[in-house]
């Protein structure tokens, strides 16, 4: 397959003035014609005339009015063009209902839907597609569908067709399109200069309209967040937001037409969990932030995604910290970098924040480019300050409303704003790989030194890294536990670096990396003592709480080690912690979970080890263990305190209250049998304490009859039901996940059509580390077997999934040749997409 270079890029040869487009929807045979104004580009190198399309029946077509027949490939369509702005017409023939990638136009349950990013236009009609190619469209569908939308405000229509017209400039893959027989939540929303906007929420008539009032109250939200924090305003008549069943992934920015997975915007107390309530409120947020980082400023071209994307994510990310809490935001997003992005980073799919070469675009919606995007965005703000950065972004949307922008004006913007030089800070987005930090410290006469020294390991296609600009957040403590010395940045430019603090009475415990001000592995030895005293301590608290959480990993890596009882200090410091009534709950609750077992295998291939996964597993559970007996008696006491009264809400101190009760309760379940977590599945009134009731069973090998209940309960519900099916994976024990997950591909409900179904039973498999890495290789084979299947009619969602196997070359021989065997099985399958072929290519490496 053909490799894409960033160096490679060139302007498009045309532009594109206009677009009509004419949809006649029929499942199998749709009709898509399209009159599309060009006009040669004074900027371009060639003259050469290529439109891509892909799997489209090309009916006829036309220049200025005159019949052509194109050159046609399976790529695109050629063909001589006037040197002069002239109108290409031409007409093709889809098939929606045979479309099972869901990418393109496609229909699920019914229902016409369109996924165009990144490439996905061009399965819908021939079009120079790429995001540097901005037109004003105009769309008109015909279908005896009672509800048919697309991008922009309502123009006209009647019975059987209506029209569309998207005034903003926008690239092909913001375009959407919807047909479908929906029942919608409506409401309004005056923005900050007047204007009334019309909001819709579509689903399904089948799906209740009560489970989209949260979703719209979050929409909304985001609409007056965006106003107040950015100064950005919405700029259409109309936003409407539709819910589908068959998606790749969570939602999708598309102009005015939002298309969501169900999953992402569907909620109920009934049916759904605070940490949905929570996602869902911000994927909308997302999407909704995406109409100006992403639509009115778009990219250049894919290599630019974080340009949208990492910024988009710091912007939803900040909007969940002031909708909910600050630091519990700031922990939950660091659980997931740690676990996801510097998996990822330390692996063969290691590359850089912005790639500098892909053969499918769709294996680069990547954590690294999402979440450590977000991470530069909020190193950079750290740098130039809260002002600097209101500035840089004042600027940015100023200079660049309108156009396709690249990492190199974003950068600008924030040169310009601030007079800072960022030319060595630019390297975050161009070297891969997490830096570690390592640290030394010295006091003497008064004064304090840190020494900070850093090294970003070698990644693929990259072995030489050079120093970064790390900023790195540093507050002193005394011995008291008193802040001598408040947060202040460091900023670590050089291979290594000394810092002194003076006037100080005595060696202060230094707090490091507060807020994990960046996207670093830190090597400090401390003793327990130090981090037991920063548990209790550190005013900072997402430092408090990484003290407890490297406190666990340092227990956990003993216990594999040497089946070693758990230090004491860790467990005294829990419970004073769990005692501390002042603490919020949700803080609580984080404290109380340990590193995830695939966070406790990357820590021991960092010690120069080879993790087992089985001995991981059994170190958390006898930790677990432990740590209930030793909590024992404060259990209840806190059980009974989080108890919530009145109606279910999902707001962040209620669900911050369910998520330490049902912490305690699933440690209760280890002591007790079970008996607390039967009543409390049997009592609740809402997902969340059912849902952890059940698993709190299921982890202690029961709850038979509870999971029987719940299906003849939720049968009807899909979104429940992908519950149903996960929760069996992830909590099976490791030598039954394999069995149990084979097992519920025969069930009825099973379907690999269904991204969420597929990944609900897969995606929690992988989650289940020990049982995915179980000895006999039973788990490997079965993704495999899955995979190869998936990928003949999802090769996007196939691709996804096949990262489960990129930590192969952590393991021993025994594992890693079963696991080189089953990627290999997924490489020689016959016509496997390009998609999962690149993915397995590089993982094998
Ligand atoms: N921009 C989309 C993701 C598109 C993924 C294409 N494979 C959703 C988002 O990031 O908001
Ligand atoms: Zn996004």
């Amino acid at each position: 397959p053909q490799k894409i270079y960033l160096k490679d890029y060139t302007p498009p040869a045309y532009l594109v003035d206009s677009v009509e487009l004419t949809f006649k929807l029929a499942p199998t045979t749709t009709r898509v014609l399209s009159r599309i104004a060009f006009r040669p580009n004074p900027d371009a190198q060639s003259r050469d005339f290529f439109l891509h399309g892909e799997q489209l029946k090309l009916i006829s077509a036309s220049i200025d009015g005159v019949s052509i027949t194109p050159e046609v490939t399976a790529t695109g369509l050629t063909h001589t063009v006037p040197n002069a702005p002239f109108v290409f017409e031409a007409e093709v023939e889809i098939s929606p209902a045979t479309n099972t990638a869901l990418e393109g136009l496609y229909m699920s349950n019914g229902m016409y839907c369109t996924q165009c990013e990144a490439e996905g236009f061009r399965k819908i009609t021939y079009y120079p597609d790429r995001p540097d190619v901005m037109s004003v469209f105009t769309v008109r569908i015909e279908s005896d569908l009672p509800v048919l939308l697309s991008n922009g405000n309502p123009a006209a229509k009647g019975d059987g067709w209506a029209e569309w017209h998207d005034p903003w400039p926008k690239p092909a893959y913001l375009f959407a399109l919807v047909g479908g027989d929906l029942v919608n939540h409506p409401d309004r929303f005056t923005t900050m200069s007047g204007k009334d906007v019309e909001l819709n929420i579509w689903v399904r008539p089948g799906d209740d309209e009560q489970k989209c009032a949260f979703g719209m109250e979050a929409l909304k939200k985001s609409m007056k967040w965006d106003e107040d924090v950015y100064g950005r305003e919405y700029d259409l008549d109309i936003f409407n937001i539709v819910a589908v069943d068959d998606f790749n992934m969570g939602a999708m920015e598309n102009k005015g037409l939002n298309i969501f997975n169900s999953s992402a915007v569907l909620a109920s107390p009934e049916t759904s969990t605070d940490a949905n309530f929570e996602r869902i409120e911000a994927i909308i947020a997302h999407e909704y932030f995406h109409n100006w980082t992403g639509n009115r400023i778009t990219c250049r071209d894919w290599f630019q995604l974080c340009l949208k994307e990492g910024l988009t994510v710091f912007r939803d990310q900040q909007f969940t910290g002031d909708m909910r809490s600050h630091a519990v935001k700031r922990i939950d997003d660091v659980v997931v970098l740690r676990a996801h992005q510097f998996r990822e980073d330390n692996g063969p799919l290691a590359h850089p924040v912005r790639p500098e070469s892909f053969v499918e675009i769709n294996n680069f919606y990547t954590v690294t480019v999402y979440e450590k995007g977000a991470e530069i965005i909020g190193m950079l703000k750290r740098l130039v300050g809260d002002e600097g950065y209101k500035n840089a972004l004042d600027l940015y949307f100023d200079r660049h409303d309108g156009d396709a922008a690249t990492i190199e004006d974003w950068l600008q913007v924030f040169e310009d704003a601030t007079g800072r030089d960022l030319s060595q800070f630019a390297k975050w987005y161009s070297q891969a790989g997490t830096p570690r930090v390592s640290v030394t410290d010295s006091y003497a006469d008064g004064t304090y030194s840190l020494t900070l020294s850093q090294q970003t390991p070698a990644t693929p296609d990259q072995d030489k890294k050079t120093p970064m600009v790390i900023p790195v957040a540093v507050g002193l403590l005394n011995d008291n536990g008193d802040e001598i010395v408040p947060t202040r940045i460091l900023e670590l430019t050089e291979a290594t670096q000394t810092f002194t603090f003076d006037g100080l009475a005595s060696k202060p415990v230094p707090s490091i990396l507060r807020g994990f001000s960046a996207p670093v592995i830190l090597e400090h030895d401390q003793t327990n003592a130090e981090r037991a005293f920063l548990l209790a301590h550190d005013t900072d608290p997402f430092n408090r709480w990484d003290a407890g959480r490297t406190l666990a990993q340092d227990v956990l890596l003993q216990m594999v080690r040497e089946d070693a009882t758990p230090d004491t200090a860790y467990l005294d410091g829990l419970l004073a912690l769990l005692r501390d009534d002042n603490l919020d709950p949700a803080f609580r609750a984080l404290a109380l979970s340990l590193p995830s077992q695939d966070d406790t295998a990357q820590a021991l291939v960092d010690a120069g080890e080879t993790p087992d996964p089985t001995a991981i597993y059994r170190a958390h559970e006898a930790l677990t263990l432990h740590i209930a007996q030793h909590l024992q008696d404060t259990l209840p006491r806190i059980y009974a305190d989080m108890t919530v009264t009145g109606p279910y809400a999902p707001d962040a101190v209620s669900a911050g209250k369910r998520s330490l009760g049902n912490r305690m309760l699933s440690l209760m379940s280890k002591l007790d049998g079970g008996k607390q977590a039967s009543q409390q599945y049997a009592t609740a009134d809402n997902m969340t304490q059912q849902l952890a009731a059940l698993a709190s069973l299921l982890k202690i090998g029961k709850g038979a009859d509870e999971l029987a209940a719940f299906e003849q309960r939720w049968h009807h519900d899909r979104l429940v039901m992908d519950k149903w099916f996960g929760l069996q994976v992830s909590c099976a024990a490791p030598e039954d996940a394999a069995k149990v997950a084979a097992k519920l591909t025969e069930h009825s409900a099973f379907t690999m059509k269904n991204p969420n179904r597929f990944r609900a039973v897969f995606g929690a498999l992988k989650g289940n580390t020990a049982g995915f890495h179980d000895p006999s290789g039973a788990s490997y084979d079965l993704l495999a077997d899955w995979l190869i299947k998936l990928d003949a009619l999802n090769p996007q969602t196939t691709a996804r999934m096949s990262t489960s196997f990129d930590t192969w070359k952590r393991y021993d021989a025994d594992r890693q040749t079963k696991m080189k065997a089953a990627l290999q099985r997924i490489d020689k399958t016959p016509n496997l997409s390009r998609d999962t072929t690149e993915m397995v290519t590089r993982i094998l490496g």
